[in-house]
């Protein structure tokens, strides 16, 4: 552990009294400047921590994201181990895509990504210290094609759960690949995949998750100001992006490894389709070569949308190429 951290860690231990700059320097057997250069980096990073002339400093909560923030927290065995955070990143997909080196269950993390992306090459709004960015390394044995699309299913609901157990609110889910609440879009996923020329084979898997946590609407680029919402702005909560990478790291171990995925499949399906919130009621579909109104009817066991046309014929779409449009 570095300096920086030893200091930061008995600041936490002292139970909410003052830790004196020459207790920390002859504990770490450093100089009283180095303890003070170290506070001020800490205090750099985001921690408030009040210093006391002569008396020493005292750490106030704080909500810093760091690597080390999310392993204090951190309960699971394979995901997040380890975790690597960016303040800023171009997008922690791409980082991902190109780093596939890096263990299985590697999280990478981003405060900000400058070039973040949604399907399509959509762009996904990612700004500075307004919410959290994040893509989940795989690297699977053996895995079909088909459910790579579930993966993103399985994420939409370990989102979910993850909101719900932080902010008590439990939020929506439209399909594919987008959490809700009020009808604003507070998260979105995407499920990226590289595969070996040669053979077909998947070798890795990329899950991204960007999760809007504290803009209020005016925070909003225009374009998106109508359509998104952040946990914030829909449940008056500001939980800390830490708690959310941890808790969410270990929703996710539990639905893809622990659950052994895809042998859950039928569970974790159920669970998505009580978080949709327009099963039975018309949709516009909008694909490349169409756009139609239907009837929203079911999610079929691989996870695609069966909808009902207004000719009365029954369609099972998949997620790709399609986007849904739900009246208000
Ligand atoms: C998505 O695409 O919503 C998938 C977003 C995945 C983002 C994560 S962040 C970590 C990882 N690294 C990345 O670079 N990406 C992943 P899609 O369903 O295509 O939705 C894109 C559309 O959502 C845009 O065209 C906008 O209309 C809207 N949008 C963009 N940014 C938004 C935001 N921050 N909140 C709500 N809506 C947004």
């Amino acid at each position: 552990m570095t300096t920086k951290y030893q200091i930061l860690k008995l600041l936490e231990e002292s139970d909410g009294k003052l830790v004196s700059g020459g207790d920390i320097a002859e504990k770490l057997s450093i100089s009283r400047t180095a303890v003070w250069k170290q506070i001020a980096a800490l205090q750099q990073d985001g921690y408030r921590i009040i210093s006391e002339p002569s008396k020493g400093y005292l750490l106030q909560p704080s909500n810093v994201l760091s690597a080390y923030e999310i392993e204090k927290r951190l309960t699971t065995h394979t995901v997040a181990r380890p975790v690597l955070y960016f303040p800023t990143i171009d997008s922690t997909n791409t980082y991902a895509k190109t780093h596939t080196e890096l263990e299985n269950g590697t999280v990478i993390v981003a405060s900000h990504q400058t070039a973040g992306v949604g399907r399509l090459s959509r762009k996904f709004h990612s700004p500075e210290g307004q919410g959290v960015y994040l893509s989940i390394l795989l690297h699977p044995d053996m895995i079909a094609m088909a459910d790579i699309s579930t993966i993103t299913l399985l994420t939409a609901v370990a989102v979910v759960d993850t909101i719900e157990q932080l902010s008590g609110v439990r939020p929506d889910i439209k399909w594919t690949n987008d959490v809700y609440l009020h009808g604003r879009k507070l998260c979105g996923i995407l499920t990226e995949a590289t595969v070996e020329g040669e053979s077909g084979v998947i070798r890795n898997i990329i899950v991204g998750i960007g999760l809007n946590l504290y803009q209020t609407y005016e925070d909003f680029a225009p374009e998106i100001r109508d359509i998104a919402g952040s946990v914030f702005s829909e449940t008056g909560k500001k939980i800390s992006a830490a708690d959310y990478v941890a808790c969410l790291s270990k929703n996710f171990e539990r639905y893809y490894l622990d659950e052994h995925f895809p042998a859950n499949k039928a569970s974790f399906l159920q669970k998505y389709k009580d978080a949709l919130f327009f099963l039975g009621q018309t949709v516009q579909v909008i694909s490349v070569r169409e756009t139609y109104m239907a009837v929203a009817e079911d999610i079929d066991e691989n996870g695609c949308l069966i909808v009902r046309k207004e000719d009365g014929t029954v369609a099972a779409l998949n997620s790709g190429e399609i986007s849904l449009k739900i009246p208000r």
